[in-house]
């Protein structure tokens, strides 16, 4: 078994660990309500790509030396395949609400979990049962631990700033769509950067890793300050990826069909749109960006290709990667640079 099937076969033992405690005397769930908790875990948590869960593993194991996976104890590999789908959890959580708050149609290939009959807005709800599930399984597992005491502070510590982190840039990411009129002078390369750094890298790609490094005992502070750096802009370059997949990518590859236009978000492809347009283009986006209208949508379109942003990204796209991989090169032995290879590796021209 691969690394992957083994993450996967773990899921359902943590997903009954989570479930167990509402069939305890605190709860006395009637079945409905925990077939209802099972749905909302099963709906959301499994189905994405893995990345992020999968990266806790390789940067744990990365941290340790890189041993072979088999070469770790049943523990060690338990937690942190545990680790690994407390990130997913997380993911599960900002999705469904994001769905919410974005008025997506489809995820990973299916209706947003809030337009399923009978979810509706409970789905706000669900969404933050899904958050605190990780908070349960973190204190069932490592709470107590004497061979490392702070181990599980230190772990909660890091769900607890990056979700901060995450829901700041989600506010940012949220501001340009209020008001009536679209402020095109918000479109900027800095304000773009900044929601990325908050509202995905910290959370996707920061997270992972500062969790596998944990795991292993790291605790040279330089060490993680390093990591995030490098990882921060890891996560730029995936968000700009996304930005660039809501507008130009395959729905029935990515999952998802696009709301950026219409949702007047603060994108890649808005902001290199503004940097290269004339001032006539620039009237159109004014009056076509941000609404509710396939026409408009299909103008702002349009214009993106008249002004070469598939091309520009191609362009952008290959030099991220080679000053990703330069920097990489730069990292010191010590560090998880295995792990960091793999992330790169498994965003590099995706399509999903
Ligand atoms: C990605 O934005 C960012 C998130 C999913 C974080 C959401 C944070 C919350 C606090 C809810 P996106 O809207 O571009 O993602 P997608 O394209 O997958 O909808
Ligand atoms: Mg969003
Ligand atoms: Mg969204
Ligand atoms: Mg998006």
């Amino acid at each position: 078994m691969d690394i992957r099937e083994e993450f996967l076969t773990s899921y359902e033992r943590i997903r009954d660990e989570v479930l167990s405690d509402l069939k305890s005397e605190e709860f006395q769930l009637p079945d409905e309500i925990f077939e209802r908790v099972r749905f909302c875990v099963d709906y959301n948590v499994p189905h994405g790509k893995l990345n992020r869960g999968l990266t806790v593993v390789e940067a744990y194991r990365a941290s340790r030396g890189g041993p072979p996976i088999e070469a770790l104890s049943e523990t060690e590999r338990q937690d942190a395949f545990l680790l690994g789908w407390c990130v997913e959890w997380l993911q599960a959580f900002f999705l469904v609400a994001d769905d919410v708050m974005d008025g997506s149609k489809t995820r990973r290939g299916r209706p947003c979990y809030y337009l399923l009959d009978n979810i509706g807005l409970s789905a706000v709800n669900d969404s933050l049962l899904l958050e605190a599930h990780i908070y349960r399984l973190l204190r069932n597992r490592f709470r107590g631990r004497n061979e490392d005491l702070e181990l599980y502070t230190d772990l909660m510590e890091l769900f607890l700033s990056v979700t901060y982190s995450t829901e700041i840039g989600q506010m940012l990411d949220l501001s340009s769509s209020t008001g009536s009129e679209v402020r095109l002078e918000d479109f900027t390369e800095q304000n773009l950067l900044r929601i990325y750094r908050l509202k995905t890298s910290t959370y996707s790609f920061f997270l992972p890793v500062a969790l596998g490094m944990r795991l292993a005992g790291v605790r040279n502070a330089a060490h993680y300050r390093i990591a995030r750096e490098v990882l921060l802009e890891m996560g730029i370059y995936f968000q700009a990826q996304d930005d660039f997949l809501d507008c130009f990518g395959d729905p029935s590859v990515t999952g998802k069909v696009g709301t950026d236009i219409e949702e007047r978000k603060c994108t890649w492809l808005i902001v290199e749109a503004i940097k290269c347009c004339t001032s006539a283009q620039k009237e159109i986006l004014r009056t076509c960006y941000g609404r509710e209208d396939a026409a408009c949508v299909a103008r702002v379109k349009q214009l993106y290709h008249e002004l070469g942003l598939p091309q520009r990204f191609q362009l952008y796209e290959q030099k991220m990667y080679e000053q990703m991989q330069q920097k990489l090169g730069n990292l010191d032995a010590d560090f998880p640079v295995d792990a960091l290879n793999f992330l790169l590796k498994s965003i590099y021209k995706r399509s999903k």
